[in-house]
Formats: structure tokens, C-alpha cells, sequence
């Protein structure tokens, strides 16, 4: 569902990219996380061409893109479709697991679960399933969430937020991340982070209650407080909205975690504990004391949270801006 634009305006692999990207929400939905991350990096590369690729032996030659998927590329630009991706489209198991996980809030055991019990419907699921708050609102707006937002209304939902929120705390410093801020031209939520100069662990916590904006679910163990919600702009659609809520020390490593993207989150914090750090949405720690069967002693000693740059710096890496942290 990532749908960087940048590079896509008038891409001569658009084809090819398109019936990849169904591929890997496939594979998404049905929490294969290597599949989808492999179909995501042979996307990202196909991206970046400035010719077509037409096929296998060329494609294999790309970086990221394996022999399974280079013969993919190739039957697509042959036959303008993929019968792999058709066959996903017939079974009714599978079709029933895919609307399931489609729903915002339900993950890959629930869903399976679901199907096992032989619902196969939205409506089945309403009238049989005991639902928690937040999966209620996933199936109560369900076509909406599925629908991407258009990078305007992300901006117009942001200055919403902000001017509510400076009217509860003229202090608190507001960004939208996420996809938003790698400068996608729509994006899947709206991701918000909330700090204030010298707030502390939950100190910031407290202040969120917009009338107008529904807000459930968990905060997570973490320092940082998340919440998930639903927010709309007068009759459009109801959009799913996550809010971080950081401790004003962790601001850079929040900053660095909620602009992603996940698989570039992924490859920092390999490359960090390659270094002997390690990295998370809270900081760069150092010395982190590990038994011989890898458990963990200590969270290790914090080297960075306040400022981004500065991770990268202490990592050895040039600074990436958010436009190139696709991968
Ligand atoms: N994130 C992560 N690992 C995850 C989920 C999220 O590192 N499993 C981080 C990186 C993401 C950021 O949080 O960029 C926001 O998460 P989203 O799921 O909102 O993803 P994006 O904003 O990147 O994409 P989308 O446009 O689909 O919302
Ligand atoms: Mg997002
Ligand atoms: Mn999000």
C-alpha cells in the first residue's frame, strides 16, 4: 500500500509496478512479511529505472530483485497480467482472509481465526463475533480506510489538530510524519507527533481530547504514548490517525522511527547493531549487554535521542531526507 510518488510520475515500469504492488498488499494482508518486503524492494528498484524492464535476465541483474520476481516482470510485460495474482483472486478462504485483515486493527491470527469459524462476511462478523472498540470502528468505516489520502487532506487533518491542540497547550510542537513527511502524494493514516520542550515521560499525555476527533485503543509500554483513531474533514471520508506522543529527550529517535519507512527503520537498526548500538523510537544506546544466548542485560547507555541528525552522524551515515528513505 506504500505509495511513495516521487518517482512514479510517467515511470516506464508503470505496468509492471502496478501488478507488483497488488502482489505485495497481498502478501501484506496475509502477514507474509518477507514476500511483501521482497515484492517492495523489487518495486522500489523498478522505481527508480529510467527504462523498461522487459525481462527476467535484466531484471535479475537489479538490485533487490530476486529470480522469482525477475520472471514475474518478464510475464507481465509479455501478457499484460500475472496468473499468480489471479489465482490469489479465486479461493474463497482466502478472499474472506483478505477482507478480514483488511479491517483496521485485526491482524493475521484473529483473521485466520475468523475464517476457521466459517464467517465469511463483514456481516457475519458483526453479528457474531464480539468485537473490541477499535475493530468496530475499522468495519464501521471500512471502505473509507481502505481508500489512500490524498497529501492536501493529510495537511488540512494536521491544522485541524494543531489548532486544537494549541488551543489546550500554546507549547506543544506538533509534525506530521509517516509517509507525509517522506513526501508521499497520498498517504495510508495521518501520523502525528506531539512533544513539548521539557515534558517528560507521559507528562504530555494528558492533553489530548478533541471533541472532534474519536480516539481509542491502547498506549503502548513505552515512554512514548501512541494512539490510534478516526478523524474526517466535514463529509469526506473518515481517515485513520495515529499520534505519538513523545517525551521532549526522545523527540529526534521518535522523529526518525514515525517517518519510516518501516523498511528503512529496519535496515538503521541492523546497520546500528552491526555497530554495536542499538536503535529504537526512543534513542541510540550503546554497550548493550548480551548473555552468550543473545538475551539482554542492560538497555545499554543512551548515546542519542533528542536530535536526528546526530543519530545519523554517530551511525557513520550521510543524513538521509525523508524523500529517500523508501528502503
Ligand atoms: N513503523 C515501523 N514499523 C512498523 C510500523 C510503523 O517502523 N511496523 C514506523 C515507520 C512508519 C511510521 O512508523 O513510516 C508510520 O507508520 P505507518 O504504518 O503509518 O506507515 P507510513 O506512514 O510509512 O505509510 P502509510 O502511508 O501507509 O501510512
Ligand atoms: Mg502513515
Ligand atoms: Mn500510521
Amino acid at each position: 500500500q506504500k505509495n511513495d510518488g516521487n518517482q512514479m510520475e510517467g515511470n516506464p515500469n508503470q505496468r509492471t509496478i502496478e501488478i507488483l504492488s497488488e502482489m505485495q498488499r497481498y502478501y501484506e494482508m496475509l502477514n507474509d512479511t518477507w514476500r511483501s518486503l521482497g515484492y517492495r524492494k523489487a518495486i522500489a528498484t523498478l522505481k527508480k529505472q529510467d527504462h523498461k524492464i522487459k525481462f527476467a535476465n535484466e531484471a535479475r541483474e537489479l538490485p533487490g530483485i530476486g529470480n522469482r520476481i525477475a520472471l514475474k516482470i518478464e510475464e507481465i510485460v509479455r501478457t499484460d497480467r500475472l496468473r499468480r495474482l489471479e489465482y490469489t483472486k479465486m479461493d474463497p478462504e482466502d478472499e474472506a482472509l483478505r477482507l478480514f485483515l483488511g479491517i483496521y486493527g485485526v491482524g493475521g491470527v484473529k483473521a485466520q481465526k475468523w475464517v476457521d469459524a466459517g464467517h465469511n462476511t463483514l456481516d457475519d462478523i458483526k453479528a457474531h463475533v464480539r468485537l473490541t472498540p477499535s475493530q468496530q470502528i475499522g468495519i464501521e468505516h471500512y471502505e473509507d480506510f481502505q481508500q489512500r489520502i490524498p497529501r492536501d487532506e493529510v495537511k488540512q487533518h494536521g491544522d485541524i489538530v494543531m489548532r486544537v491542540a494549541h488551543e489546550i497547550d500554546a507549547e506543544l510542537k506538533l509534525e506530521i510524519l509517516g509517509s507525509y513527511r517522506r513526501g508521499a502524494k497520498d498517504c495510508g493514516d495521518i501520523d502525528i507527533m506531539i512533544t513539548k520542550e521539557g515534558a517528560e515521560a507521559h507528562s504530555t499525555t494528558s492533553m489530548i481530547s478533541f471533541s472532534d476527533i474519536w480516539l481509542a485503543t491502547s498506549r503502548g509500554t513505552e515512554s512514548a504514548a501512541k494512539w490510534h483513531g478516526a478523524s474526517k474533514v466535514l463529509t469526506g471520508p473518515w481517515r485513520r490517525i495515529d499520534f505519538l506522543v513523545v517525551p521532549w529527550a526522545e523527540r529526534g529517535a521518535a522523529l526518525l522511527y514515525f517517518t519510516g519507512s518501516d523498511i528503512f527503520n529496519r535496515s538503521l537498526r541492523l546497520l546500528a547493531s552491526k555497530k554495536g548500538f542499538r536503535l529504537n523510537q526512543s534513542g541510540l544506546y550503546k554497550d548493550v549487554m548480551r548473555g552468550r544466548d543473545r538475551t539482554k542485560f542492560t538497555d545499554g547507555i543512551l548515546v542519542e535521542g533528542e536530535s536526528e541528525e546526530k543519530i545519523f552522524e554517530i551511525l557513520g551515515v550521510p543524513y538521509r531526507p525523508p524523500e529517500h528513505r523508501v528502503c
